[in-house]
């Protein structure tokens, strides 16, 4: 097995990150961060909840129809399955079994963003499918595209869990586009769309009773605590989730019960919080069909197929440049 891994997210971007989004009004930190060890699993916790459909929806989606798709990724001999944001490979499991019944020829990229979470699936790959080659890579969406540019197989792209959400619609069509300029005519992406739907099935979704959410969310506190020498106290902070029903657009913030001050000794920043001051942390973009088209054509990306779950209200979309 090839090492092909590289750190390229290192301490010092966290730092900028979180000096310029706590000095900032409003206040905001990439969710980019929630996920280290703790995170991680947190996050696995999240997928397993019923309260968190998307998983079961893009799982039940592959599953279903994994002939079709293991048909339309194949019919031109070799390539390299990359995927962004892989975490822990649950759903990719369904297609990479897939192939590898088939003997089919291809070799495995996940790009996750988590060091922990590349290991773990790397090493569960190896004991579950172990005629899969897989070559991992750690990095940023931004700094995946790189590595995806490196690589001269034909490439099928996975994008998949609605992870496309965490952009805001601009970000999105420059991140589609890059990897439109990347990609061959025999190239595909394969993305997953969570679709607008009754907003209470979201807010349920994103504000579970267990309280999982809120410690993910408020796991990029605790980071800050361990990482950068701070006393965050997370009592003190209160998860709240929105959604806009509009734009489709659901909000993840920390919001400040009490005034209070927080000492953050690696930055040299004390920073104050009046009683309810809000932290941004994250986006969930949903969709529907008029913004997937929009973002293809913004894009440069062409839609051959896709594949729906009603009953979930997800959607799966293969795409060409
Ligand atoms: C992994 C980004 C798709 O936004 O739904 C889950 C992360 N945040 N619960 C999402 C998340 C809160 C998730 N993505």
């Amino acid at each position: 097995m090839q090492d092909t891994k590289t750190t390229l997210t290192n301490t010092s971007e966290f730092e900028k990150e979180v000096s310029q989004g706590l000095t900032n009004n409003p206040k905001h930190l990439s969710s980019m961060y929630f996920y280290d060890k703790k995170g991680d699993k947190l996050f696995q916790d999240i997928m397993a909840m019923p309260t968190y459909y998307l998983t079961d929806s893009e799982y039940e989606i592959l599953e279903s129809n994994k002939e079709e798709i293991s048909n339309l990724f194949t019919g031109f001999g070799s390539f390299d399955l990359i995927e962004l944001g892989a975490g822990d490979g649950k759903k990719t499991k369904i297609l990479l079994k897939e192939f590898s019944d088939k003997k089919i020829d291809f070799t495995y990229v996940p790009i996750d963003i988590s060091d922990n979470a590349l290991n773990q699936l790397q090493n569960s790959i190896e004991k579950e499918l172990p005629e899969v080659q897989v070559q991992p890579f750690q990095g940023t969406y931004f700094e995946a595209l790189k590595e995806i540019n490196n690589r001269e197989n034909r490439k099928i792209i996975l994008f998949l869990g609605s992870n496309i959400g965490n952009l805001e619609h601009e970000q999105a069509v420059v991140f589609m586009n890059k990897i439109q300029k990347l990609m061959q005519p025999e190239d595909l992406l394969f993305m997953g769309f969570d679709q607008k739907k009754n907003p209470q099935t979201i807010l349920d979704a994103y504000n579970d009773k267990e309280g999982v959410t809120a410690a993910f969310n408020k796991n990029v506190l605790a980071r800050i605590n361990t990482e950068l020498n701070a006393n965050f106290d997370l009592e003190q902070f209160l998860h709240w989730e929105v959604y806009d029903p509009e734009t489709g657009t659901a909000k993840s913030y920390l919001v400040s019960k009490i005034e209070q001050t927080v000492q953050i000794e690696n930055l040299d920043l004390t920073v104050h919080f009046k009683q309810w001051e809000t932290i941004h942390t994250e986006i969930s973009q949903k969709y529907d069909d008029e913004i997937i088209t929009w973002l293809a054509k913004e894009s440069g990306l062409k839609m051959t197929t896709s594949y729906e779950s009603t009953a979930y209200g997800y959607k799966n979309c293969v795409f060409k440049k």
